[in-house]
């Protein structure tokens, strides 16, 4: 597990000073950017693949409002923490600042392969996914999902009626189920297969 924090975007200004082209601060790594409401573990699951403790684990949702880069050199790429959308208390000029701060991003960078969308294993999409997915679905990026918190399941019989219920919802969307995985950043269960799909990712499962 090797991984080094590369650079915070935290604000629209700083975008072309950051993003040349295909390039990061100069570096040429394809992007994964993850996506997801606030407080479903997109910073725990980048400290279990990428590196302990690179990313803040929060319990306050809504605290980061920058794009934090960090270079996941195991498998040769960048991933992107992008702020959470959905915190409780965000205002409408809030979430329009986080859309337009997002947008420009995802349309800036060139060299962004995949937008992986964080969802709660246990009630996931809610229709605030929903609209998050319709957003990137709009920006023409490759999406793939992943169950977060899969150990918050603990029965046979539960697992396997979230899993239907979810693959029934990707699939509403215009999805195919196959493109989610169901890990546990607490477990380690199905990071694995998690950086497997993504060290080989190159395209498939666009949408
Ligand atoms: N049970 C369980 N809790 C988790 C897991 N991943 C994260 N959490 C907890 O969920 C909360 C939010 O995590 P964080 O990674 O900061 O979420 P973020 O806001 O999406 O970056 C923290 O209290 C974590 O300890 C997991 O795999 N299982
Ligand atoms: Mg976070």
């Amino acid at each position: 597990m090797a991984g080094e924090f590369l650079v915070t975007l935290g604000d629209l200004s700083q975008l072309d000073g950051l993003i040349k082209g295909r390039f990061i601060r100069g570096r040429g790594e394809p992007r994964i950017a993850m996506v997801g409401r606030s407080n479903v573990g997109k910073s725990s699951l980048i400290n279990a693949l990428v590196g302990t403790r690179l990313a803040q684990v929060s319990n306050q949702p809504g605290k980061t409002r920058c794009i934090h880069f960090y270079q996941w050199k195991d498998i040769g790429k960048i991933v992107a923490d992008l702020p959470g959308y959905g915190f409780a208390k965000s205002s409408h000029e809030e979430r329009e600042r986080w859309e337009k701060f997002i947008r420009a991003y995802l349309e800036t960078d060139e060299n962004l392969e995949l937008a992986l969308v964080l969802l709660d294993a246990r009630h996931g999409p809610t229709p605030l996914d929903v609209e998050a997915i319709r957003f990137l679905s709009f920006t023409g990026i490759p999406v793939n999902f992943v169950f977060a918190k899969a150990d918050t399941l603990k029965t046979q019989s539960e697992r396997a009626k979230r899993r239907k219920e979810a693959a029934q919802a990707i699939r509403q969307l215009g999805f195919d189920p196959e493109l989610a995985y169901w890990v546990s950043s607490k477990t380690r269960d199905g990071l694995k297969e998690l950086e497997r799909g993504l060290a080989t990712y190159a395209g498939v499962g666009a949408n």
